[in-house]
């Protein structure tokens, strides 16, 4: 048998504000997947460089980081057997313009002509990408 996976979603800023988190997370647990743990915090810069390194010097790293910390995040440690590729199969792809019928961004996000996606939901897209976000978002020391 294999171990279980453990992905990281986030709920973004978008999400927290339009008053989505239950939603988005009710598609996630409807799934089957287990919600292990929770929490709600105000992303800082230094946390959002880290999570986001791999975009450094593109042209929407700046609008990115500026909106993720825009406000609340709400942070989710998801875990079930293929998790990471099965939820990234239901948050669709990252523009919501362009995200099947039926995923969270196709169903529930639009494009707001903005200088980056405000596409609702991260979450990790490998199991390298898991190790390293859950490490970052649910530091073991609390
Ligand atoms: P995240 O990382 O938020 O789950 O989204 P994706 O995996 O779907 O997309 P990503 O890492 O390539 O991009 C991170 C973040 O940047 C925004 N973005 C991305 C954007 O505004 N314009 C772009 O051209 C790209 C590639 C959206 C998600």
């Amino acid at each position: 048998m294999t171990a279980v996976e453990e992905t990281l979603v986030l709920v973004k800023p978008d999400g927290v504000a339009r008053g989505l988190t239950g939603e988005i997370l009710r598609r996630i647990e409807a799934k089957g997947y287990q919600l292990v743990d929770l929490r709600m915090l105000q992303a800082d810069d230094d946390l959002l460089a880290a999570h986001y390194a791999e975009h450094e010097g593109k042209p929407f790293y700046q609008p990115l980081v500026d909106f993720m910390g825009s406000g609340p995040v709400v942070a989710a440690r998801i875990a079930g057997n293929r998790v990471i590729e099965g939820v990234r199969t239901l948050i669709g792809s990252t523009e919501p313009t362009l995200a099947a019928p039926g995923s969270i961004r196709g169903d529930l996000g639009r494009d707001w002509g903005l200088k980056v996606q405000q596409n609702l939901i991260h979450a990790s897209d490998s199991p390298e990408s898991a190790a390293r976000e859950l490490a970052l978002w649910f530091p073991a020391a609390r």
